[in-house]
């Protein structure tokens, strides 16, 4: 039997995940959509989808069994919250929230249900390149991480929507995210700071680097970089004590011309994460089926989003600003054991 989806908001991830859903992936059909602009709810809905007025009726219908949102980041809390108040497993696109206090209300009513029900949408850890790096430093052979180098460039930001905060509380999750998991730490601190303005995005600051300094005393660099025009490009290197080891180039057609020798680089993270994107989706798709989740966590997302406030504090203060976690409930330990 498939599982019966609702998605919320049909912009263009929502659209992207909708198409994943219905053509590439199987166990799933997308019973149910809704987006504030209910024009745009209708164009994305598939055939024999109902289309609904707000999240909450959504959530509440016996036509879904599970919810993917894929709403604007200061929505998720109380379209998770609903979903988990429905016992519904759900799938959130990052950020999981916006705010610490926020992320904190999550958790515990998470915990309060007794079982985990949602996984945020850090696509990256399902990416065939990033896992086989994480094969390599979990391996030993290299010796203990010491430092790791994130890129994180996009071609350009929608004007006027992206403010001066996102690279910071929006764009960093995934790095922030990343470097935790590479590395198997914690962010206990963070720095940040702004070098020469690009004039391609008026008054946006941009570019950023972000410091930040693990538990275990490694260090991150993340270069944050959102009009850089020339494509999306996502590069990582851990610097071990005995070797070095990094995401490859993508393979690419390589191109002759008038131009010379040269291979095309992602447009965006459609391109460049498409089949992490489904293999979330597919791991998604057995846990839901199952009541659960695995995957990223509302642990993970709440790391993030406290990697991304202390950010924000930094490029205010100008020093480095140090991250305090509450104590982690026993819910986010090893993943639950999922049926055959
Ligand atoms: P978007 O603006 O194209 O689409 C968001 C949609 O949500 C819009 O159609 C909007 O009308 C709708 N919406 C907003 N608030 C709503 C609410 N309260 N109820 C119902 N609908 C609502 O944005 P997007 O690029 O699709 O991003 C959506 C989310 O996905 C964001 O949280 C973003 O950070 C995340 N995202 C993740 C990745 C990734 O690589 N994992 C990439 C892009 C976007
Ligand atoms: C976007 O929301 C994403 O999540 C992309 O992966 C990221 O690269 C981009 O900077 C964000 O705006």
């Amino acid at each position: 039997m498939a599982l019966k989806i609702g998605v919320i908001g049909t912009g263009m991830i929502g659209v992207d995940h909708i198409r994943r859903l219905t053509q590439v992936l199987s166990g799933a059909e997308i019973t149910a959509v809704t987006d504030i602009d209910r024009a745009r709810a209708e164009a994305a809905a598939p055939k024999g989808a109902q289309v609904f007025d707000t999240p909450k009726e959504l959530i509440g219908s016996d036509a879904v069994e599970a919810v993917v949102i894929c709403s604007w980041g200061p929505a998720h809390e109380e379209q998770l919250l609903d979903c988990i108040a429905a016992g519904k497993p759900v799938f959130c696109e990052k950020p999981l929230v916006t705010s610490e206090a926020a992320a904190k209300r999550v958790i515990e009513a998470e915990v309060a249900f007794g079982r985990r029900l949602v996984q945020v949408g850090f696509m990256r850890r399902f990416d065939a390149d990033y896992r086989r790096l994480k094969a390599v430093i979990d391996g030993g052979s290299l010796g203990a991480p010491l430092m790791y180098h994130s890129t994180h460039r996009n071609a350009s930001v929608p004007e006027g929507l992206y403010t001066s905060d996102m690279p910071l509380n929006d764009t960093l999750v995934h790095d922030a995210d990343i470097s935790r998991w590479l590395l198997d730490d914690e962010v206990a601190a963070v720095e940040v700071r702004v070098p020469r303005r690009s004039t391609r995005g008026g008054e946006l600051r941009d570019p950023t680097i972000v410091l930040l300094h693990m538990t275990s005393g490694a260090i991150v660099d993340v270069e944050i970089s959102v009009n850089i025009a020339y494509g999306y490009d996502i590069r990582g290197e851990v610097s071990c004590e005995m070797g070095v080891a990094a995401l490859p180039n993508r393979p690419a057609t390589v191109i002759s011309d008038r131009f010379g020798i040269r291979q095309a680089i992602p447009e965006d993270w459609r391109e460049r994460f498409i089949e992490a994107y489904d293999q979330e989706f597919r791991e998604w798709i057995v846990a839901a089926g199952q009541g659960t989740a695995t995957g990223p966590s509302t642990w993970d997302g709440y790391a993030a989003t406290l990697v991304g406030d202390a950010a924000l504090r930094a490029v205010a203060s100008g020093t480095r600003e140090s991250i305090e976690m509450i104590e982690k409930p026993a819910l986010y330990g090893p993943a639950p054991a999922l049926a055959a």
